[in-house]
């Protein structure tokens, strides 16, 4: 049942799953873990405690020099660390409801959660991308993927909120997602699965016939209008991740994908027959063109865009009904396969965009392919075959070279912008760090354990800013006190400034994570947003003044126009609300300071807390079951007199003469 291949003289026996390995034989555990007994303080690679705590300190009240963003996994979330300190900083709730803040909870963001299955309060979030301009990062957005539920979504870096997500349609599981083209024209999205499409109820044999992949190209430039422009229907295969090209390749996206052999059982023996897969290189310039010209035919598509609308702070959803599809064969020359060794998991384009770096997985090289190489080939039609109108190129006409014995499981590499290469490897538990264009090993060190990605900052980019790698660990055991049967996520800071690479601290992050983006502070620092404007707050149900608060009745929903201001609401007391009422309390904080959030909670509510921002308005709804008088309280300290910020609802029996004050 598992696959079998040599390094050396072990042989293993793996199986694979979401992406990553699970080792299962003796040798390959021994393998995958076999750092897991090894004390902390003997850690090769690690540098003397205090040189490598003068390396992370980051003194009382100065600030950390990177912001370093990175996915929470199955939290759907984003957590903000600083580097290097890898203190925490923020949690970012893009696909899941978030009690400390009300997101997914309060009226004006649960519509950000609804997609055409219902509202989902929950996805699982792998990958991030900045925006980008001229093959930099901007510090403007983060891009962040969905794959269970296909979505991507923009946070806004002045608030450090989501503020816009994207259902993707014709798309089964939005694994290899987002990736970002160089002037931040398009984010763009694969399907995981394969899928009828459109979807369609048909036997799952059917599936080397009828199931078909997608490349989704979302216009994401215009904050609060992203759409697919375009999608191209490929080859009914796994598609995966994926890098934008730069500088000379920057209209090119390359996409691995896997399963060639278009099993849909067992496919961890399978999907892994073959000796190559494919990296798909596709030219978003010439699709961009097809499109323009009408080539694209519109196909039904059921997808929904949510924003959150920058005046009223209430989420719009909008439901889209078609998307525009193209194939190879009504947009010629757009794509070309590459073949690439065993399943490849991570394609990487280093920082001149003159190579492609694959994440060969069961491979036991680490193939690089030329832009260079590939354009020659496409000029001299140096194909292979044709698979459903996809040119695919021979290998050796495209390849740069092979890094040889990497070490077991290479899945990602970035880059420091010195020349040099670092690629995580799974099995072995590793990083290694080679050198572009003579592809040899310079330096290995372990991690801690069993890393997926790797990042550095600016490690995407045409400018790396190349001072240390982050590994992004799947297994923790035993690097912190134990917490019971689930252990806290793990990343490791190395310092990669000089020839060796140098292990200086563990920090525990919070859900798994699997890709992270760093960016220089100041990039960020100055578009940061410290309040919202109270007078161009447009919520419908807004208080601008103490004086504009009240309550009032509609059948059985009570509006309870609310002031939040240190330190008492107005209204405090409330009275004529019926049992079985809906009462909604829109909150308006009429602070315009910095940092003076508002909190809102009654006794029973069954959603959660409102965190409200200076100068914005949130809406709690609450159902009161039982007659009774409720305290309401302030839920985030803000003053001295924050205790004394509260109040009380009378709740009466329905058709009672109480008459509603407040
Ligand atoms: Cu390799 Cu989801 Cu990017 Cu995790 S994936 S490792």
């Amino acid at each position: 049942m598992h696959l079998q291949f040599r390094r050396g003289s072990a042989t293993m026996s793996l199986s694979h799953r979401t992406g990553w390995f699970i080792a299962t034989a003796t040798v390959a555990a021994t393998l995958a873990y076999g750092y897991a007994c090894t004390p902390a303080t003997k850690s090769p690679g690690a540098i003397g405690a205090s040189d490598a705590a003068s390396k992370v300190y980051v003194a009382p009240g100065a600030h950390d020099e990177f912001y370093a963003f990175l996915s929470g996994g199955f939290n759907g979330q984003v957590g903000v660390y600083g580097l290097p300190s890898g203190r925490l900083l923020k949690i970012i709730p893009v696909f899941s409801q978030f009690a400390e803040n009300g997101y997914g909870y309060s009226e004006e963001t649960k519509p950000m959660l609804e997609t055409t299955f219902g509202n989902i309060p929950w996805d699982d979030l792998h990958h991030t991308a900045l925006s980008q301009t001229n093959g930099e990062d901007d510090g403007r957005w983060l891009f962040v993927n969905a794959n269970n539920t296909p979505r991507v979504a923009r946070v806004d870096l002045s608030t450090f909120e989501t503020s816009e997500i994207l259902q993707i349609p014709n798309s089964g599981g939005n694994h290899g997602s987002p990736y970002i083209t160089s002037n931040s024209e398009y984010v763009l999205a694969s399907t995981r699965f394969s899928v009828p499409i459109p979807q369609a109820d048909v036997p799952i044999s059917d599936f080397a016939k009828k199931f078909k992949g997608t490349i989704s190209f979302v216009k994401a430039d215009q904050p609060g209008k992203m759409d697919v422009s375009f999608q191209l229907l490929v080859p009914g295969y796994n598609y995966d991740l994926a890098r934008a090209g730069k500088g000379p390749s920057k209209d090119w996206v390359f996409f691995t994908s896997y399963n060639s052999e278009q099993a849909y059982e067992k496919l961890e023996v399978n999907a892994s027959k073959a000796d190559k897969d494919f990296i798909a290189a596709i030219n978003w310039r010439t699709l961009e063109t097809c499109a323009k010209d009408g080539k694209a035919e519109n196909w039904p598509a059921d997808y929904m865009h949510n924003v959150m609308d920058e005046f009223t702070r209430t989420a719009q959803v909008e439901r889209k009904q078609s998307v525009k599809v193209l194939t190879p064969t009504t947009c010629p020359n757009s794509i070309y396969f590459l073949p690439t060794p065993k399943s490849p998991h991570g394609a990487d384009v280093d920082p001149s965009g003159e190579y492609i770096v694959a994440g060969g997985k069961l491979a036991t090289v680490i193939p690089v392919h030329s832009f260079t190489k590939l354009q020659q080939a496409i000029k001299d039609q140096a194909f292979e075959t044709t698979i459903e109108g996809i040119p695919v190129l021979k290998y050796e006409a495209i390849l740069a070279g092979e890094v040889k014995d990497p070490g077991l499981g290479p899945l990602h590499t970035e880059f420091d912008g010195k020349g040099y290469a670092y690629t995580s490897l799974f099995i072995s538990s590793e990083i290694v760090k080679w050198k572009l264009g003579t592809w040899e090993i310079v330096d290995r060190v372990p991690t801690y354990y069993s890393i997926g990605h790797l990042m550095i900052p600016g490690g995407a980019t045409t400018k790396p800013a190349g001072k240390y790698v982050v590994a992004l660990n799947k297994i923790t055991k035993d690097r912190y006190l134990p917490t019971g049967p689930e252990l806290t996520q793990s990343a490791q800071l190395y310092d990669i400034s000089g020839d060796k690479m140098k292990l200086l601290l563990d920090f525990p992050t919070t859900g798994e994570p699997h890709y992270g983006n760093a960016i220089e502070a100041a990039k960020i620092e100055k578009l940061q947003k410290k309040f919202f404007t109270l007078a161009e707050n447009r919520h419908p149900q807004v208080t601008k003044a103490e004086r504009e608060a009240g309550v009032s009745r509609n059948g059985k929903v009570v509006h309870v126009r609310m002031a939040a201001i240190r330190s008492h609401f107005a209204p405090d007391n409330i009275e004529g609300v019926q049992v079985g009422d809906t009462v909604l309390f829109h909150v308006t904080n009429l602070e315009q300071d910095w940092d003076i959030p508002h909190g809102f909670a009654i006794q029973g509510a069954t959603t959660s807390e409102l965190l409200v921002m200076p100068g914005e308005t949130r809406t709690l709804r609450w159902v009161p079951k039982q007659i009774g008088v409720y305290p309401m309280y302030c839920t985030d300290f803000c003053s001295a007199l924050h205790q004394e910020m509260s109040g009380y609802v009378r709740v009466s029996p329905v058709g009672s003469n109480v008459p509603l004050v407040g």
